[in-house]
């Protein structure tokens, strides 16, 4: 048997070794005091929680005791400025850019959701009420930051240099889709503006952007002259429920991987109001358990969303790596997608008031229109050119001919495999046997490209 001496000597010792590695790797986020526990200590040394004080009262911490976190704006509803330090940090042209990003996104929005009524494409998800998030956060970000998107941030890869023709190409599932239509509506992606593509598997994009912060940092540790970049990720408050988002959290803050989280919560997952799927301070609470940096935004405040994703942008980067949350408090004003009626779960009145008294487009209008930027006929004028420009290439895009059948049997691996080879032959003979039965003229190359 181990002498008592022995005993402590060796247990003092690998909890200096618990607590350095831990150190280690929160870089400089937390520091342990020394392990050796003086009598009449007032703080304990567990190693699972470092700066834990003792105390001889027998309180359960109470949610309610603790005011909800803020919410951060810089300009209220009526597009004054209410943060006296704000100073834009953009020229008026710029301004107006984001201001025609949203604008785009909204227009689209409405054409493509009655386009889906009409029957003319299979499911479409408007962003409206949320474009100030999109459009705000990708504004100042890196062109070069990695990005994964949930599904309503049409806005940011119209910021990046989406083009309408991309947007149509992708919706009507045409040759020129670079996902070769296979996905729904709506699951964009492009390698060249470092977005990757859209999964409709909730929050599973979370884990996998903690993963690539921490391909970003070990790359910059292993070439210091490369650029230094973060991964972006968005996702909704329901989203947030699933497993996926804890894994993701705690990875990052673990692994001080640089990572921004970006919460849309916009107050309902699908029928979900939030008093069903959470009882918790939102997920902007939820950071501070991580060990995360966090903030609240205002989401309809584009100029609040920008200073917040500036400030996480710069402390994503500090002390070699970290993950920051931003919540943007926003409201959902459309319905879920196409496949959705609202009506049956909330009233209506409930829409129309936050139509009409919060609004991030009218919001940043109104602080233009202070500025003198912006005035009725530049609305119109804009407003009429980006209708035509969807109406444009919306029916180009229809008009396209699908991608090659054969690419149905492509990309499931790298190869065609055997089996896929024998399917796809199979096919053909259905095809030549029964050709009436498909339209394979809507189909770029016909059943030709049906060989291996
Ligand atoms: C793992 C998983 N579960 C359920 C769904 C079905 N589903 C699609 S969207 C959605 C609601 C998501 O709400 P939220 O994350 O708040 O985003 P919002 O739609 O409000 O933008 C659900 C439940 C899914 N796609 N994936």
């Amino acid at each position: 048997m181990k002498s008592r001496m022995l005993q402590r000597v060796q247990l003092r010792a690998s909890t200096a070794t618990v607590a350095r590695s831990r150190v280690a790797a929160l870089g400089s986020v937390r520091a342990a005091s020394s392990v050796s526990q003086r009598p009449n200590s007032e703080f304990v040394q567990f190693p699972g929680a470092l700066k834990s004080a003792f105390t001889h009262s027998l309180n359960f911490e109470n949610p309610e005791s603790y005011k909800a976190l803020p919410t951060y704006r810089v300009v209220d509803q009526h597009g004054v400025v209410v943060d006296s330090s704000f100073e834009p940090d953009i020229s008026e042209q710029q301004v107006v850019k984001l201001y025609k990003d949203m604008l785009f996104i909204s227009i689209m929005d409405l054409i493509m959701f009655d386009a889906q009524r009409q029957g003319r494409l299979s499911f479409y998800m408007v962003s409206a009420g949320e474009e100030a998030v999109s459009v705000g956060t990708s504004s100042v970000l890196d062109p070069e930051d990695v990005v994964f998107c949930q599904y309503r941030e049409q806005g940011l890869f119209k910021e990046r240099g989406f083009t309408t023709k991309e947007f149509m190409s992708q919706l009507f599932s045409n040759r020129n889709d670079p996902g070769k239509g296979r996905n729904m509506p709506i699951h964009y992606g492009s390698k060249k503006l470092n977005v990757h593509t859209i999964s409709s598997p909730l929050a599973t994009q979370l884990p996998q952007a903690s993963g690539a912060g921490y391909a970003l940092k070990l790359q910059k540790l292993q070439n210091p002259e490369s650029k230094a970049r973060v991964c972006a990720v968005f996702f909704g408050e329901g989203a947030a429920s699933e497993g996926d988002f804890h894994a993701a959290m705690n990875i990052a803050a673990t692994r001080s991987c640089p990572v921004i989280f970006i919460c849309r919560n916009n107050g309902y997952a699908i029928s979900t109001p939030t008093l069903e799927q959470y009882r918790g301070d939102g997920i902007a609470s939820r950071g501070i358990g991580y060990g995360i940096d966090t903030i609240r935004v205002d989401g309809n405040d584009i100029w609040a969303v920008r200073e917040a994703t500036k400030k996480a942008r710069e402390l994503a980067l500090q002390d070699g790596g970290k993950p920051v949350l931003i919540e943007a408090m926003t409201y959902r004003v459309s319905h879920h997608s196409t496949s959705d009626d609202s009506f049956a779960y909330r009233a209506r009145v409930e829409v129309e008031d936050w139509k009409r008294r919060d609004n991030p487009l009218t919001r940043l209008r109104k602080w233009m229109e202070t500025k003198g930027y912006w005035d009725e006929a530049k609305e119109k004028e804009a407003r009429d050119a980006l209708r035509k420009e969807v109406l444009r290439e919306f029916s180009a895009a229809e008009r396209e001919k699908k991608p090659a059948i054969k690419t149905m049997f492509e990309d499931v691996y790298d190869e065609l495999t055997p089996g896929l080879k024998a399917q796809m032959q199979e096919l053909r003979e259905l095809i030549d046997n029964y050709p009436d039965e498909y339209d394979v003229g809507e189909f770029e190359g016909g059943k030709e490209t049906l060989k291996s």
